[in-house]
């Protein structure tokens, strides 16, 4: 019976995660937890934590003989660059003290299994763009994604030194109508349904023409769960897999919409999130999370479009 603690359970991953996981092994089994006392989205059970807090989430993990943690608490893209300290004292001691209390806990017999997210902002200016490989240059140069890259290595490290059981997928953009994204580069995506339903203009802070990648948060959710449950011995990159889903520009993410809001405008003003857009990949290749776990994208553009215009709530937006 697996035990599961969710660190950064109001987030755009986490509402998610934590109902898909409690699905699957029983709400009474998923930890919900987050920096703030509001239990957003409903969990079964849920607490404040804050992942800087080393004391407070060995403590959890040991009382509630937690066996999987995903450690979702991060600045993301657009915010880490207002805040720099404050993203990489989060996004990396958070990381650490992580893997730290399961490099301990493998020491007692009572191992942890880590998933934590790395990103396409590993990537750099200096990546190929188009079908990036698994292995290349990375060259970041958001502080978001610099955080990025060295927990990319520190994932690594702990595996290969302490054996730790630690699992990554570099996310995509992700797109979802649950709950709000968290100040990304790749926010445009979800903001231009909320515009188009709402039957106002949006103006867009990304150029028409940037081209990302993208994934449905329904895909991005079975990507991970399908990490997590691979026998370890097919898991065999412990840094980070790529793992694609869509790519689209804004100019083809509104045409897509306007298929069905034939009335639908928008307009571009490229802001400061255009520099750190422009060093990502266009699309990425994600030949070892095929070979290695059976990854498989299901979801396209078109459907994402249908899914999104009919259950984004605008009264929420
Ligand atoms: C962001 O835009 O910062 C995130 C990401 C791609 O990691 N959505």
């Amino acid at each position: 019976m697996e035990r599961i603690l969710v660190i950064g359970a109001n987030g755009q991953i986490g509402s998610e995660l934590v109902e898909a996981l409690s699905i699957r092994h029983g709400a009474d089994n998923v930890f919900a937890t987050d920096i703030s006392p509001k239990n957003l989205y409903g969990a079964a059970q849920y607490q404040v934590l804050n992942v800087l807090d080393e004391e407070a989430l060995a403590q959890l993990v040991s009382s509630q003989d937690i066996t999987q943690v995903y450690q979702l608490a991060a600045m993301l893209s657009a915010t880490g660059e207002q805040a720099p300290l404050k993203a990489w004292k989060l996004n990396m001691d958070g990381l650490l003290n992580i893997l730290e209390i399961a490099r301990e806990r493998k020491e007692l017999g009572k191992p942890l299994k880590v998933f934590w997210p790395s990103s396409i902002a590993a990537f750099g200016p200096n990546t190929p763009q188009d079908a990036t490989p698994q292995m290349t240059v990375m060259d970041p140069t958001s502080i978001y994604g610099i955080s990025k890259l060295a927990g990319e290595r520190l994932c690594e490290y702990y595996h290969l030194k302490y054996g730790v059981d630690v699992r990554s997928i570099r996310y995509p953009g992700i797109i979802s109508y649950k709950s709000p994204p968290g100040g990304g580069t790749t926010d445009y995506a979800i903001a231009i349904f909320h515009a188009a339903l709402r039957g106002e203009r949006y103006e867009c802070f990304l150029g028409p023409q940037t081209t990302l990648p993208m994934i449905y948060m329904a895909d991005a959710i079975r990507a991970t769960i399908e990490l997590m449950e691979a026998p370890a011995e097919k898991v065999k990159i412990r840094s980070s897999y790529n793992v694609a889903g869509v790519s689209f520009s804004p100019q083809e993410l509104a045409a897509a919409i306007k298929a069905h809001v034939p009335r639908f405008a928008v307009s571009y003003k490229p802001d400061s999130r255009q520099q750190i857009a422009d060093t990502w990949p266009q699309s990425l290749d994600d030949a070892e999370a095929r070979a290695d776990w059976g990854w498989q994208a299901r979801i396209s553009v078109d459907e994402i479009v249908r899914e999104m215009l009919a259950n984004v709530d605008v009264k929420v937006s």
